[in-house]
């Protein structure tokens, strides 16, 4: 009988489409042990480390980050390459203000071009990271950010035809924005607003990342890490706590709930706090997506252990442990003066009859690549100009029952309207800009586009598929910055 190699067994398992175990024996040849050799909740959680500003005057924050290589421990005694922002995986966190602008310099000492994308956030056009707007090595580019929602962010990669590869080897990191109404509300604040950044990785047997995209289709990774921390356990006192949850991972999307059958409770979407709080025994997302969730630790006796766990989603490949996520150990009493109010924020709701148009994006694989309208990316096509205040319907078609697409617009947020013509999920009523189009799905999403004008990507954010032409453009409004024209500029760089 003819043995099949893992690449081929993965394969076939992604080909298949289902949740696939891989079988016994394949496991480990010529790779790490499956998981890293790693038990899960026997290593200590830790926090992304903040980036403080290098200076501030009266409007603006100034920061800096090198991307640069290093070397860091992920799995116990066993060293891996990393690309990061400031060589740290995952990357700093930024805390800003509303109302505040930063000013990044990102500075490429790594040997591959590099985009920034802050993600979430309504840059102007050329300080979106825009994917042919590259940073050279030996080369520095200031992003401007506004800092006008409060939300999650998250930075990335965006090199073109790269990302997979340069965010898998590092290069994301979480920033948050807040404002003084969010502040008020009394939520978990400080040390009790935590990042939780979500990625899968393989490792080889030498400890080091061990990229596979199974023949362009997604990556699904045998190690789950929690802010680059293989399954976690995170001590907890028993109050509430509010969870910044961002996936992300390649291609991987979970499906979380908690060991103890409790419900968590959804406060904020992509574009921050939601209208009101929602009580879910289970959270999906995909990869891109931001979710805020409070969990109360307050009914659980000191000593109690509590799981993050990860059910099973179809178009996921599962490997043993892939069903759980974190732990939290409930250690020590503590008051607790924050509160979760049943008025979390105003959101109007755009209405279906404010739309003057519905365009449609079918989606999907022609002779291996990944297509919208049977189109790939292409720098020199722009697929329509939106004028600026059009409310607009944008339908994802995905006829195929095998896969999902996680379908993200840059400079906009929008709200879900239905999926195969049923209501959202209840957690996903708020302002988004990835939206879940699942197997077999069809999701409609309504926009008031042009708030700023320029040009703009939409994409797939299974990065795989991104790469591999899952991606276009669009013009909003008139006279919009070029995005190409704040370009990059050799070292040195003078004082920020
Ligand atoms: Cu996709």
């Amino acid at each position: 009988m003819k043995k099949i190699s893992r690449r081929e067994a993965l394969k076939m398992a992604a080909l298949a489409g289902g949740a696939v175990l891989i079988p016994i024996g394949l496991q480990n040849r010529g790779y790490a042990q499956f998981g890293g050799g790693v038990v899960p909740f026997t290593l200590p959680f830790r926090r992304p480390p903040l980036l403080n500003p290098v200076r501030k005057d009266s409007t603006t924050d100034y920061y800096q980050i090198i991307m640069r290589k290093s070397q860091v421990e992920i799995l116990p005694g066993r060293t891996t390459e990393i690309w990061g922002y400031n060589g740290v995986f995952p990357g700093p966190l930024i805390r800003q203000s509303k109302g505040r602008r930063s000013v990044v310099r990102f500075i490429n000492e790594l040997d591959v071009n590099t985009a920034i994308h802050l993600h979430g956030m309504e840059s102007p056009p050329q300080y979106d990271g825009y994917a042919t707007d590259g940073i050279l090595r030996g080369y520095y580019k200031d992003y401007v950010y506004p800092n006008n929602l409060a939300a999650t962010y998250w930075y990335h990669d965006h090199g073109h035809g790269q990302t997979t590869r340069n965010v898998y080897m590092g290069l994301a990191g979480m920033y948050i924005v807040q404002d003084n109404e969010e502040l008020a509300l009394q939520l978990p604040q400080g040390d009790y607003d935590v990042p939780l950044i979500v990625q899968d990785r393989r490792f080889t047997s030498t400890g080091l990342f061990d990229l596979n995209t199974n023949n362009q289709t997604n990556v699904m990774d045998d190690v789950i890490l929690v802010n680059g921390v293989p399954w976690p356990y995170m001590q907890v006192a028993n109050r509430k706590y509010r969870f910044r949850v961002l996936n992300a991972s390649s291609s991987r999307s979970y499906r979380f709930t908690l060991s103890t059958g409790d419900n968590l409770i959804a406060i904020g979407t992509d574009g921050g706090l939601m209208a009101s709080p929602v009580n879910t025994q289970e959270l999906r997302i995909a990869p891109g997506e931001r979710y805020e969730v409070i969990i109360d630790f307050s009914k659980y006796p000191i000593g109690t252990q509590v799981e993050l766990r990860n059910l099973p989603l179809p178009s996921n490949t599962e490997s043993p442990n892939t069903d759980r996520i974190m732990r939290f150990d409930v250690v020590r009493a503590e008051t607790d003066n924050s509160s979760v109010p049943n008025v979390l924020r105003n959101i109007e709701l755009i209405p279906e009859s404010a739309a003057v148009r519905t365009r449609d994006f079918v989606l999907d694989q022609i002779n291996g690549r990944w297509v919208m309208n049977n189109n790939g990316w292409d720098v020199n096509r722009i697929d329509f100009n939106i004028p600026s205040n059009d409310v607009e319907i944008w339908r994802f078609l995905h006829p195929v029952n095998v896969g999902i697409h996680p379908m993200h617009l840059h400079g906009i947020k929008l709200q879900m309207l239905d999926r195969n013509g049923q209501p959202p999920l209840p957690y996903e009523r708020g302002w988004k800009d990835v939206f879940y189009v699942g197997e077999a799905e069809t999701v409609r999403v309504i926009g008031r586009f042009g708030s700023q004008a320029g040009r703009f990507m939409y994409h797939c954010h299974n990065t795989v598929h991104e790469d591999f032409a899952m991606m276009s453009q669009f013009d909003m409004g008139q006279g919009g910055v070029n995005p190409t024209s704040a370009r990059a500029k050799p070292l040195p760089a003078p004082p920020l």
